[in-house]
């Protein structure tokens, strides 16, 4: 498919197929509520157990058979530092697998547009901040989440090269940190902040006398909830068709020790803090430039105290609440 001029044909109909990649994880099913919200009636998902996305074939065999005409690329293997340093060959193989099957099927099928997620870890270690997209592949990536970060940047290269050769309509944006619902509890794999809000509220629940805080405290952090993401993700596939990746994110992070501080009070946990300096404090900073995203037009509009808040409420089903 060659890219030609955008017409009004080509934005993304409420009868359009859509498939998301990865519609049970935090991003996809996010994506997937807010399309649902806006009436697309024609949204395909397969869960892994029904379609293993690391088999070519099969990934083949889906497109052939359901001919999407959009694509959400929300499939990956993910997780905290801690995961991302131990799995470090699973997070480099799923990841290349995943993403490569799905866009290089999408280019086969005439997939009309693609949109890649990748991820704020794809900037060197100790690139300047605010991170713009200029500044990919400047320097050297942080240890811990080199592998998964290899694995996003293959994806973003693999998508303008489609573009390049073949015309192919494909984008790619990289969040930044994400939270919201769907999100993974398991303090050994998780992310920081849900480890956090379940570490306050099993010591609250539990009076148990400190929270342990992995390394110093010091890393900063930028933090937007999914929801947020998701709007922006269906903008962006509805009205940014250029060759660039664009970040996304709120422009504002916070030291990690003032982000336990305000689930602290947001669980309402009364007693000490500690830290294990054995841990590692990962990629001292990675606030995301939004301006180009700024001027794409969209802007995130949830607080981070509202959005914890907001997560804590939604945790009474899980089974260490
Ligand atoms: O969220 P997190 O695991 O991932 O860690 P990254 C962020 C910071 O929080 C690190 C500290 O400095 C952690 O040491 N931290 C403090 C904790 N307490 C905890 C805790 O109980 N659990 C966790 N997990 N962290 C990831 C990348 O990096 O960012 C992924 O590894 C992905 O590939 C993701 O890019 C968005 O923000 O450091």
């Amino acid at each position: 498919m060659f890219l030609h001029q955008i017409t009004e044909d080509d934005l993304m109909k409420l009868t359009d197929k859509i498939f998301i990649a990865g519609h049970r994880g935090m991003v996809g099913s996010a994506i997937l509520r807010k399309l649902e919200q806006a009436g697309h009636t024609q949204l395909i998902s397969r869960t892994s157990s029904e379609l293993d996305l690391r088999n070519q074939q099969d990934v083949n065999d889906f497109f052939q058979k359901e001919k999407p005409d959009y694509v959400f690329l929300a499939a990956a293997k993910v997780g905290g530092i801690l995961a991302n340093d131990t799995f470090r060959a699973e997070f480099l193989y799923d990841n290349l697998m995943i993403q490569s099957h799905i866009i290089h099927s999408s280019y086969l099928h005439g997939v009309k547009k693609l949109m890649f997620l990748g991820s704020s870890c794809i900037y060197p270690k100790l690139a300047p901040q605010p991170l713009k997209e200029e500044y990919l592949l400047t320097g050297l990536l942080e240890h811990t989440n080199e592998p998964y970060a290899i694995a996003k940047i293959a994806g973003i290269k693999m998508c303008e090269a489609y573009r390049a050769q073949y015309g192919c309509n494909f984008i790619s944006v990289m969040p930044t940190n994400l939270y919201g619902p769907n999100d993974n509890y398991d303090l050994q794999k998780s992310h920081v902040l849900p480890a956090l809000i379940r570490k306050f509220h099993e010591g609250k629940k539990n009076n148990i006398p400190s929270v342990v805080l992995w390394g110093t405290g010091n890393p900063r952090r930028e933090f937007l909830h999914v929801d947020d993401l998701a709007e922006a993700c269906v903008f962006l596939m509805k009205t940014y068709d250029e060759a660039g990746f664009l970040n996304i994110g709120r422009g504002e992070d916070i030291p990690i020790k003032e982000l336990a501080l305000l689930i602290k009070k947001i669980v309402g946990y009364e007693g000490e803090i500690t830290h294990d300096t054995q841990k590692p404090d990962g990629t001292p900073r990675k606030l995301m430039d939004v301006s180009k995203l700024t001027q794409a037009g969209w802007k995130a509009s949830i607080s981070l105290e509202e959005g914890i808040a907001q997560v804590y409420e939604g945790l009474k089903d899980k089974e260490w609440y």
